[in-house]
């Protein structure tokens, strides 16, 4: 059985990580057309260096919780069956891997990464990052940018996204709100090619009357509860 499931920042939530829209979100206290978006980089880049410092510390300090350890387990009992998980995720956190996640594919880049905007390299990340952070592979000061997508960009690994959801049994989100594209569109397409589909949230998403079934409560107890 292939499953594709495809995480939001309600995931990360009971880890301490703040999501974008609820109430105290990310976007609701700042803007991201001022802090995710290249022309925000362009205009203030040392402001959203540290925007993105500031978030890569609240990761340093946050931990897996049970809604990602059960999607551990779900990847090792599908693959025990000849199956597969494939784990698409908005999320910029690297808690799936801690968790123990085999492939997680981040369509939406990786907060712990940076990337050099002249040559293109990415790197994990260990220090804050700041304008004067050299380029480890071409040596080019002012160009390391955080290596996310931001809004108008493209977002990864879009074509193995599509192959995956086309041969999926069953798609599941957890953890989104369904308010940002073309992650948001995902149920569509799969419901599209006659794919069962289920949401897995603390509330109704935006496009909660797509999915098939649904199960609400907070993901450290919806989510076992749907995998176990
Ligand atoms: C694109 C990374 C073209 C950086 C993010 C005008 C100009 C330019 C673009 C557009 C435009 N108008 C529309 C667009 C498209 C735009 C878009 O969709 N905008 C929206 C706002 C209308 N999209 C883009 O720009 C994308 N690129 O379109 O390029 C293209 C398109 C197709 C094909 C080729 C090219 C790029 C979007 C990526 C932007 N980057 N983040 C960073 O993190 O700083 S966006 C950000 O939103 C995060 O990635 C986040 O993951 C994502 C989605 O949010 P959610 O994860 O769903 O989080 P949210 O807070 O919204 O919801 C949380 C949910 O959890 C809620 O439902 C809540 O109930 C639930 N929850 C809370 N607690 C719990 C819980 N559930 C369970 N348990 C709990 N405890």
């Amino acid at each position: 059985m292939n499953v594709f499931v495809l995480t939001g920042a309600g995931i990360s939530a009971e880890s301490g990580l703040g999501t974008f829209r609820d109430p105290g979100g990310l976007w609701r206290r700042f803007d991201p057309m001022r802090l995710a978006t290249p022309e925000a980089f362009a205009r203030e880049p040392e402001e959203v260096h540290a925007f993105y410092n500031l978030r890569r510390h609240g990761v340093r300090q946050a931990e897996p919780n049970a809604a990602h350890a059960a999607l551990v387990r779900l990847e090792s009992g599908l693959a025990a069956r000849g199956g597969r998980l494939f784990l698409c995720t908005q999320n910029v956190d690297d808690l799936h891997e801690r968790a123990g996640a085999r492939a997680v594919t981040h369509m939406h880049g990786e907060l712990m990464r940076a990337r050099c905007t002249a040559c293109g390299e990415s790197r994990p990340w260990a220090e804050e990052l700041g304008l004067g952070t050299a380029c480890p592979a071409c040596g080019r000061r002012g160009g390391m940018r955080p290596d996310v997508v931001w809004f108008g960009e493209m977002p990864f690994h879009l074509e193995a996204i599509a192959e995956a959801l086309d041969a999926a049994d069953l798609f599941v989100a957890i953890g989104t709100s369904g308010a940002v594209y073309p992650a948001a569109g995902f149920v569509a397409r799969a419901r599209g090619a006659g794919i069962p589909t289920r949401e897995v949230n603390l509330a109704p998403s935006d496009t909660a009357g797509l999915f098939d079934d649904a199960r609400y409560g907070p993901a450290t107890r919806a989510v076992p509860e749907a995998v176990d």
